[in-house]
């Protein structure tokens, strides 16, 4: 059966599209080469991108700084209405969108949806904060003296994106840092560009309809080396928000930190769920099972381990194979099934591996991890989840592999032996305990409990709302983004001091006279 591409026309997308657009804009090298980008659903061609040069870089960044100039005059409830009716421009465009993102990335139809509606989300929020860029004002030590401070914007703001979410994180950023005063240039992966060019068709018209200069939000596909490098090293992007692994994220920190730049680093995870002796199987199950193997196990919020108590131990496996065994593998736009392919063959043999190590190591796999052969499954890309027993110690299972693999690690005693064995791994972003005894949530919530950026109780590790900040400690990068006071990363503050009085008195009462 053929999928219906009716989407692609919606979206304005065909066959080759080019590589920048700073608005309305579009333009790029004819001779760099080019991203033909293949659905992992079908293994059809998609489309094609080219790839940007490093002149028409010079060229879009020209175009920003000149965007810039106009933006930040603009008051910030007026950029909170272009915000707005992006927005409303998405809401329009949600269901093709969804579906584009869901046949080129390979997450379900429902999750495709989802991440429309985070971006919308997030635009609703941005509105909002375009009237509430706060600073505070203080009290002067020195007579007819006033001390306040102010946020400003940063300027040109770099964000670089990752397959797994194409366009969500791109608009946690940019509506941002557009409320803030900011413009942004994005490098969406490689492995999703089309969805980003999407989101540029989609975006134009509200950019036309308000005459906004170009330059204020802008996209650049590109190789790493030749625009990913040259982003991170350019000294007119302040700030550079990157989301992608703990290698990628170690490389962008050394160069921004090394011209002194700021960055925002969103790297991977190691997600853990505690499920203590008091846990509520019943409200556990779903969050387990969506947190393992929900987007095919590619969210950075993914559950990777499962840290059970040994009274239950055995009950839970039963039920997770039980669960596992119902689990309808096949297109992610057949809203009937749970889970999609993986995003390509590369992260098929990724999973395959960890599999192989896991059992080296001593694991027992106790469900699934075959690649999926027949009809519906040509792409190569589908996989069956997999739960493997394992230990903490184990070098795989410290490690974040981007595929469907749940590891099952057993605890006894009180839920700190548990909360020691989430917080015994490198990375640090999302964690959650299932119990309904409140002395061991407090003490998963306490400052010497869960480590991470994300600590739900009774929730899964997976499907973060947009209004908290989100992020994570350790190898995951400390960066926070999205909503709470995460704006503050995208400006910069200024103290002021203003004297309204006829003499001129020293701080800390020093006498210098002349
Ligand atoms: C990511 O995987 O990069 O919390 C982001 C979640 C989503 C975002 C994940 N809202 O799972």
């Amino acid at each position: 059966e053929k999928t219906s591409l009716d989407f692609l026309k919606q979206l304005n997308i065909g066959d080759v599209s080019q590589a920048v657009c700073t608005g309305q804009e579009w333009y790029g090298s004819q001779d760099n080469g080019q991203y033909d980008s293949y659905s992992p659903v079908d293994g059809k061609k998609i489309g094609s991108v080219r790839k940007a040069s490093k002149a028409d870089y010079e060229k879009l960044i020209t175009t920003a700084e000149h965007g810039f100039d106009h933006w930040r005059r603009l008051p910030a409830p007026k950029r909170g209405e272009i915000v707005r009716q992006i927005g409303n421009k998405l809401r329009e465009y949600k269901d093709p969108l969804g579906k584009l993102v869901a046949y080129e990335m390979g997450k379900s139809l429902q999750e495709g949806l989802g991440e429309v509606q985070e971006m919308i989300d997030i635009c609703d929020f941005a509105v909002g904060l375009s009237r509430q860029l706060h600073g505070l004002t203080m009290h002067s030590e020195r007579p007819n003296h006033r001390m306040y401070e102010q946020w400003h914007p940063v300027g040109l703001v770099g964000i670089i994106s990752a397959f797994n979410f194409p366009v969500a994180v791109w608009s946690w950023n940019s509506m941002i840092a557009a409320v803030c005063g900011d413009v942004s240039i994005w490098k969406p992966s490689e492995k999703a560009p089309l969805s980003a060019v999407a989101c540029f068709n989609v975006m134009q018209e509200v950019l036309k309809e308000n005459q906004l200069p170009e330059g204020i939000f802008s996209l650049i596909v590109g190789d790493v080396p030749e625009i990913g490098e040259t982003m991170i090293s350019d000294r007119r992007l302040p700030l550079i928000s990157a989301t992608g692994s703990t290698r990628m994220g170690k490389r962008v920190g050394e160069v921004v930190g090394g011209r002194l730049g700021r960055s925002i680093l969103e790297l991977g995870g190691n997600n853990a769920i505690i499920l203590t002796e008091n846990a509520d199987l019943k409200l556990a199950a779903p969050g387990i099972v969506f947190g393992a193997v929900g987007t095919c196990g590619q969210r950075c919020t993914s559950t990777r381990r499962l840290i059970i108590h040994e009274s239950i131990y055995d009950k839970v496996k039963d039920m997770l194979v039980k669960a596992y065994s119902g689990l309808k593998i096949g297109s992610p736009l057949d809203e009937s099934n749970h889970v999609g392919p993986l995003i390509d063959t590369d992260a098929v043999k990724a999973m395959q591996d960890a599999i192989q190590a896991a059992e080296k190591n001593g694991g027992t796999k106790v469900f699934g991890g075959d690649v999926l052969e027949g009809d519906g499954y040509e792409s190569g890309c589908y996989v069956m989840p997999a739960i493997i027993e394992a230990s903490n110690e184990m070098e795989i299972v410290q490690e974040e592999t981007f595929a469907p693999i749940l590891y099952l690690l057993k605890y006894s005693g009180s839920v700190n032996n548990a909360i020691a064995l989430q917080n015994g791994v490198k990375q640090g972003l999302s964690s959650s305990v299932f119990t309904t005894d409140m002395r061991e949530s407090e003490q998963f919530l306490a400052a010497w409990g869960s480590d991470c950026g994300i600590a739900n109780v009774n929730i899964g590790t997976s499907g973060a709302e947009i209004g908290g900040a989100f992020g994570g400690e350790k190898d995951t990068g400390g960066g926070r983004e999205s909503g709470s006071d995460s704006w503050k990363a995208y400006m910069r503050r200024q103290t002021n001091t203003i004297n309204f009085g006829s003499e001129l008195p020293l701080a800390q009462g020093i006498k210098f006279d002349i």
